[in-house]
């Protein structure tokens, strides 16, 4: 019998092409982090919830599994100068109890542009193209208000959903829009952080879970079946 690619690895090279295609790089990322790249350097407070013993797995008190991919971005951004487009695929760990959307380990895709006048409009072409490819048809964009520590002001972009092109059906409980990532224009601060004079630059980065989009794609409704290894299951990619 011969092997293939695992459907996650499958989508995450589309994802990889697509972005390539208007300018992005992919960079490669560590898992192990410390509190400073993690945390402190992202703009959360001492004491936010995310850092606690129930939300994230420590090593020991300074090293952590990252809960996030962001605190590459940080170290790209210390080693490189703007402008720069970059994205960040990888897989992340926070304690959460598994079920059919969560699981401990799981795999996000951040991305991080920057440059002068970099506004929320760039980034609704850049990901309303993105998923226009991804999923193969047009699809609206809408920009919930939300929060995130390293991002202001910061949204949550939902599609129109691909099932029912936003009439309303099961998979989008009848809203007719699907939840797909967190986004916003990056947190003066973590610009401090990562040496760059703020308000001189700006930027927009966005994170999404690559399980969910594969979910999404090919309509699959169990996040575990993903890492099961079950040959009865993968087979079908
Ligand atoms: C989510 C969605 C997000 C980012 C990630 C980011 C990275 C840098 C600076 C600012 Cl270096 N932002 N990434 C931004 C917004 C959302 O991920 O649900 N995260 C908890």
């Amino acid at each position: 019998a011969r092997g293939h690619l695992h459907p996650r690895t499958q989508v995450l090279r589309q994802v990889e092409e697509i972005f390539q295609s208007l300018g992005f790089s992919v960079i490669d990322s560590r898992e192990m982090e410390t509190d400073y790249y993690n945390f402190q350097a992202l703009n959360y407070p001492k004491d936010h919830p995310a850092r606690d013993m129930q939300d994230t797995f420590y090593i020991n008190d300074e090293l952590l599994m990252r809960s996030q991919t962001s605190p590459n971005q940080v170290r790209f951004m210390e080693k490189h100068s703007p402008p720069l487009r970059v994205i960040v695929p990888g897989k992340v760990y926070r304690r959460d109890a598994s079920d059919v959307t969560h699981e401990s380990q799981f795999y996000q895709v951040e991305g991080l542009m920057i440059d002068k006048h970099i506004s929320i409009g760039h980034f609704k072409a850049v990901i309303s193209e993105f998923f226009k490819r991804l999923y193969g048809k047009e699809v609206k964009i809408r920009l919930r208000p939300s929060y995130f520590p390293f991002t202001e002001p910061s949204f949550e972009p939902d599609i129109s959903c691909t099932f029912c092109d936003g009439k309303g059906c099961r998979i989008c409980k009848n809203t007719g829009w699907l939840e797909m990532a967190g986004a916003g224009m990056v947190h003066p601060f973590v610009f401090k952080s990562a040496g760059y004079t703020p308000y001189e630059w700006q930027g927009f980065a966005f994170g999404f879970g690559l399980d969910r989009l594969v979910m999404m794609k090919y309509r699959i409704n169990d996040i575990r079946l993903l890492n099961f290894g079950d040959m009865r299951f993968l087979k079908q990619f």
